[in-house]
């Protein structure tokens, strides 16, 4: 399992769960001189920075790109894949298509979380449903291009009203057929969610393709009431090599945050 931590360029999501919020070069500089292995991209959109500096800075700062979020798409554009409107639904999938595609160069996939949207109003749960089965499979597909798999994360009631727990995930991905699609074991709406986080992995082992280590309150690792021993255990147990990224509130202060979530890491590892 690989360290990675979230740096964060969207201003919209200034009170989000992100560490990092300085420019990139800050970010990757903070990040390396934390301890973490790769970093975890939240950016504005596709065109925010290019490809070559990205590159650029990985290269210089010994990091690699855990992964690129897309949910600007929601939080800058109200944009989700589930939107009653035929023309914002096209706009979200083609922000989500060209977040695939940054992503792919860097050989990073793309995460659906909140452009997932929600149902409700004249949009079914089916129809919703529907929507985002048919978006998950072009994404499959797009992100099948450059050899990397597409993200799907269940986010808490709080956030969707679509699929909230891992096993609804799994089933979702097979109910479709859908391929090259993932999901992401967030394990702060997991502990909202789910019964039991351990058993919870374990059922939907073939599925998880990335992590957000995160505590019962979305700080850091060891700042909340969650025992992270039967969650690695579970994650060894699966054969999981993927990333352990920081997605987490910057408290008590971004420095203790990431030393704590290091801390964490190695001590279970
Ligand atoms: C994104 O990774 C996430 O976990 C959500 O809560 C934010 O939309
Ligand atoms: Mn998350």
């Amino acid at each position: 399992m690989r360290t990675a931590i979230t740096l964060c360029q969207v201003p919209e999501a200034a009170a989000g769960p992100f560490v990092f919020h300085e420019p990139l070069a800050q970010g990757f500089t903070l990040a390396k001189e934390a301890g973490f292995e790769d970093v975890e991209l939240f950016l504005p959109g596709p065109d925010h920075v290019s490809v070559d500096e990205i590159k650029s800075l990985a290269q210089t700062h010994g990091l690699g790109i855990a992964a690129v979020g897309t949910g600007a798409g929601m939080v800058k554009h109200g944009l989700s894949l589930t939107d009653p409107s035929l023309e914002k639904r096209v706009a979200a999938l083609d922000f989500i298509e060209q977040m695939i595609a940054f992503g792919g160069q860097l050989g990073a996939p793309a995460i659906l979380g909140s452009m997932q949207g929600k149902y409700g109003g004249n949009v079914s749960k089916e129809q919703a449903l529907e929507w985002l089965a048919d978006a998950l499979r072009i994404a499959g597909n797009t992100a099948a291009k450059y050899n990397v798999p597409f993200i799907y994360e269940p986010l808490n009631r709080y956030e969707t009203n679509l699929i909230n727990r891992l096993a609804d995930g799994a089933d979702f991905i097979e109910a479709h057929s859908l391929g090259n699609i993932v999901l992401l074991a967030d394990l702060f709406h997991m502990n909202i969610e789910e019964i039991d986080l351990a058993a919870s992995i374990r059922a939907a082992a073939k599925h998880i393709g990335h992590v957000h280590y995160a505590d019962s309150n979305r700080r850091a690792m060891g700042l909340g009431h969650s025992d992270p021993k039967p969650i690695i255990a579970a994650l060894r147990e699966i054969g999981y090599t993927g990333h352990l990224s920081a997605e987490i509130l910057p408290l008590p202060d971004p420095l203790t945050a990431t030393q704590q979530t290091i801390q964490s890491i190695r001590s279970v590892l």
